[in-house]
């Protein structure tokens, strides 16, 4: 993203902030959920996909649909979708749920319904100044020489990886295990709590190497780099033989150029064809999804509150989006 793109997001997000206001959420109301009459989108723990799902939800609701945010796991989602409980799910990222989603998609209940231009990364992550730190990065082999650097005062012989909740299915510690790294891993309980790990790094500069993702608020606020692991084959998750631990699966690093698709359930351009149509429009960018994230993330808005400022800043794309 270009440093000015990068700056007037960061202004927008501040902007908007402080005009915040506290309005309630009107979609959220967990009691008024209608799997059978009303449009069902899955709402996961990202910022991103928090507000997108708003974002969406509105556009189908000035559109005359009744619409419900629905709290999903984040791989059992597509199953739920096959199950008639959930509709939309405009954030699947290749990487950790592309394997839940085909799997659906190959049975006829979950629908392929498009494809964003975002491309998505999903990796061990480090602040610029943990580079200089540890002589020898991005290579993964160097971090892990480096392990010592990441320890806590519990476990000071090993190094602390950060990531997010189980549910998102990273395999990090079959990564760990397969490379025979000196890092344990180590889950927060959401995104925000990961962030929140982060700022107090940088803000003291100790070493830390978590999870992170692009597109994210990250990339625009803090310089870092993602480690360079044994690169991706679609052999590696599955198949112990592959790659440098001929015995163990996952000795590699998360693919570098994922997708980013959009679900949708089988029954929904059954039932409500002109909200599928309308709904295929939606092209979620890179910068689309930071700058959602950034105003949650950043600007500390509620997801609700963060879409509907997004959309006022952003008539241009919604207009794109919604002919
Ligand atoms: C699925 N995620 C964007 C959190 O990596």
């Amino acid at each position: 993203m270009s440093t000015r793109l990068r700056v007037s997001l960061l202004l927008l997000v501040l902007v908007l902030a402080a005009c915040s206001s506290d309005d309630g959420d009107p979609l959220a109301d967990p009691l008024d959920h209608d799997s059978e009459t009303h449009i069902q989108i899955a709402v996961h723990n990202w910022s991103s996909q928090m507000v997108s799902a708003e974002v969406i939800g509105t556009i189908l609701e000035t559109a005359g649909y009744t619409v419900d945010l629905v709290q999903a796991d984040t791989r059992a989602v597509y199953q739920s979708m096959c199950d008639g409980e959930i509709d939309i799910v405009q954030e699947v990222w290749e990487d950790p749920f592309g394997l839940a989603f085909d799997e659906q998609v190959d049975k006829g209940c979950v629908l392929d319904w498009a494809t964003h231009s975002a491309v998505t990364r999903e990796d061990w992550w480090y602040p610029s100044y943990v580079g200089e730190l540890c002589p020898g990065l991005p290579d993964w082999k160097a971090l892990d020489e480096c392990a010592v650097l990441f320890g806590s005062p519990e476990n000071p012989g090993r190094g602390r990886f950060l990531t997010g909740p189980l549910n998102w299915l990273k395999g990090d510690e079959q990564r760990v295990a397969a490379l025979q790294m000196n890092f344990d891993v180590i889950h927060m309980e959401s995104a925000s709590v990961l962030f929140e790990e982060l700022e107090s790094a940088v803000a003291t500069r100790t070493p830390i190497v978590l999870f992170n993702w692009t597109p994210s608020y990250i990339e625009f606020v803090h310089d870092g780099s993602f480690v360079e692991f044994p690169s991706f084959e679609e052999e590696c998750p599955i198949d112990p033989g592959w790659g440098d631990n001929p015995n163990l699966t996952h000795d590699c690093g998360n693919a570098s150029d994922g997708y980013l698709k959009m679900a949708i359930s089988q029954r929904l351009p059954e039932r409500w064809p002109l909200a599928a149509n309308l709904i295929a429009r939606i092209d979620l960018t890179n910068e689309v999804l930071a700058s959602m994230a950034a105003l949650v993330d950043v600007g500390g808005l509620e997801p609700a509150e963060a879409a509907a400022n997004w959309m006022a800043a952003n008539p241009a794309i919604i207009a794109l989006w919604t002919g």
